[in-house]
């Protein structure tokens, strides 16, 4: 039988990227995110490439009601799921902390901390029922360094990285594995959410670099998931080989 991934974010970036690997190596998958059109078509692509069956859920990771009532809804046959890949996030802003837009804050802390939180309360119990399931959880080199003007993002990043250590801990005599991989600079759609769209700012941030890809990242679920039922990868950073830290990289310019 084929094994069921719910990965969350899954209209662009590390989530599209990991979703279309996924279909590729036999996985039904459940996908969600805000953007509707976006999350049907990387479904039809999922479908028609890789011929496999997917399931779009169309909610925002900060409502809990909607977060709660999409697994409820979910048929019985779908509520088997082996792999849950906690990926959607963003950074919005980049202030020092006396100019912060409170705004920019929330929309960081009720994504990606309360909403890894939600989905993961939701669908834990159906993992724990047939005793297995894998988590991975997207963190990120912002969840052990902290950068200037990065405060509210690496606060909420590191917040992922202490929920990662604990449900690893909660979850250990339940079956079920918990990894984090924690990803250096991967060019997505991240920036430009992180500049409000400045696509112009989002691109130097790349500049001079090789940065690691969409498709790197998936590659690298796919390998801790592929691991035997005895190893587990607790905790993976990547960056790119021009990247030593958040705040050293070798650009050529
Ligand atoms: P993208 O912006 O390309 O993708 C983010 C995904 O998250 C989108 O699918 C988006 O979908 C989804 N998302 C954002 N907010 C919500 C929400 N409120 N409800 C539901 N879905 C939401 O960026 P990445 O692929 O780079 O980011 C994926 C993860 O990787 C994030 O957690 C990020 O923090 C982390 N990361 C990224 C790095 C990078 O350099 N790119 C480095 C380290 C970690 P939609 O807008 O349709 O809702
Ligand atoms: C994204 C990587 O260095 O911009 O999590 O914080 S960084």
């Amino acid at each position: 039988m084929k094994k069921l991934a719910l990965v969350t974010g899954a209209t662009s970036g590390i989530g599209k990227a990991t979703a279309m690997l996924l279909a590729e190596n036999g996985y039904s998958l459940i996908l969600t995110g805000r953007r509707a059109e976006l999350l049907e078509s990387v479904k039809k692509e999922a479908e028609i490439k890789h011929k496999t069956e997917v399931l779009a859920l169309n909610f925002d990771v900060r409502d809990k009601e909607a977060v709660a009532s999409a697994v409820e809804s979910l048929p019985e046959r779908w509520r088997k799921i082996d792999v849950l890949i906690n990926n959607a996030g963003l950074a919005v802003g980049l202030n020092h902390i006396q100019d912060g837009v409170i705004d920019d804050w929330d929309r960081m802390i009720d994504t990606n901390i309360k909403g890894l939180l939600y989905i993961t309360r939701a669908i834990v119990p159906l993992m724990i029922e047939r005793g297995s399931g894998h988590i991975i959880n997207i963190g990120s080199i912002a969840g052990t360094e902290v950068y200037e003007n990065g405060n509210v993002y690496c606060a909420s990043k590191h917040a992922v990285e202490a929920i990662t250590k604990g449900m690893r801990i909660d979850l250990l005599k339940e079956g079920i594995k918990v990894s984090g991989i924690r990803p250096g600079m991967v060019e997505t759609e991240f920036s430009s959410v992180r500049y409000k769209g400045d696509d112009e700012l989002a691109k130097k941030t790349y500049q001079g670099i090789s940065p690691l890809f969409a498709e790197d990242i998936a590659q690298t679920i796919l390998f801790v998931l592929n691991r035997p039922a005895h190893v587990n990868i607790n905790d993976l950073v990547i960056m790119p080989t021009a990247q030593a830290s958040a705040t050293y990289v070798n650009r050529v310019v």
